[in-house]
């Protein structure tokens, strides 16, 4: 297959969410990037998934010189040190509550796993493209107990309700991490706000490589993933992510550390 069409299957595959979570969509795109590095090639790819900044800062560094394989060892050293922070706050029994599918995230449960934590996940379906499936298989494959629950369930997964027990900790992951907060899967921010009704702490898991100073847009998706042959007189709304902003947030999990947010836009700012 020419690099052409090699590209367009990568393209379509992000678009598609085939690759999904933005460090897989920022791994994909800067492989299509290294097919075809040219400007207008890296413009289509940041056109794919607008909400995603690390796509947009590794497509940059990637430009401006730096290798294929030294981006990549970040992505697995940032991992690395992302799982050791995460494995020092879980606690015997935990339940800890997910959504959607982040690799930092799914890493760093596999990882405590294999160090002997006992703890379990409550996570979410995730509509309409169900990625809590995903993670789901992914942590029950590495032996954690799992029970998902569709998003509407939310509040009883998350304020002990049902025969549900009481949640310890919630972790997400971020697509962009900004000033005053972050913006990962919809849905996000209400977690932020039930956890905080309910006095559960919401971790962050993220590579600090997802931060931004810029306008971030949030992705509207196609209306047939929601429903596909809906009467053309009906409105649907299809937002693939919410800000959660900081205030919601107890720390945030990155190579650099378990910071407070703020703690956190300072090291960032120290750079
Ligand atoms: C995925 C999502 C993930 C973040 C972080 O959304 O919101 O929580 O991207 O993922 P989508 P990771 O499925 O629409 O891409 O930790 O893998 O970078």
């Amino acid at each position: 297959m020419n690099k052409k069409k090699r590209f367009d299957r990568i393209a379509k595959n992000i678009k598609d969410v085939k690759v999904q979570g933005a460090r897989n969509i920022a791994k994909a795109a800067l492989k299509a990037y290294f097919l075809i590095p040219k400007k207008s090639f890296k413009r289509k790819l940041l056109s794919l998934r607008p909400t995603e900044p690390m796509m947009e800062n590794v497509l940059e560094l990637a430009e401006k010189g730096k290798s294929h394989k030294e981006i990549l060892k970040h992505f697995d050293d940032a991992q690395e040190k992302i799982d050791q922070y995460v494995l020092k706050i879980i606690r015997k029994n935990d339940v800890i509550f997910t959504h959607c599918h982040s690799t930092n995230v799914s890493s760093a449960l596999i990882y405590a796993k294999k160090h002997k934590k006992k703890f379990e996940v409550y996570n979410t379906e995730t509509r309409p493209l169900y990625q809590g499936r995903k993670t789901a298989k992914e942590l029950r494959r590495a032996g954690i107990k799992v029970t998902m629950f569709i998003d509407s369930a939310l509040g009883v997964a998350l304020s002990r309700g049902d025969g549900t027990k009481k949640t310890d900790k919630v972790f997400l992951g971020a697509d962009a991490l900004l000033k005053d907060g972050i913006i990962n899967k919809i849905g996000s921010e209400v977690i932020a706000q039930i956890a905080e009704n309910e006095k559960i702490p919401v971790y962050i898991i993220a590579d600090s490589w997802k931060f931004t100073n810029r306008k971030v847009p949030i992705e509207n998706r196609k209306l047939n993933e929601v429903w596909g042959k809906a009467p053309k007189n009906i409105r649907i709304k299809n937002p693939a992510f919410e800000f959660v902003p900081k205030e919601y947030i107890k720390a945030i999990i990155t190579e650099m550390g378990n910071l407070s947010y703020d703690k956190f836009l300072k090291k960032m700012k120290s750079l």
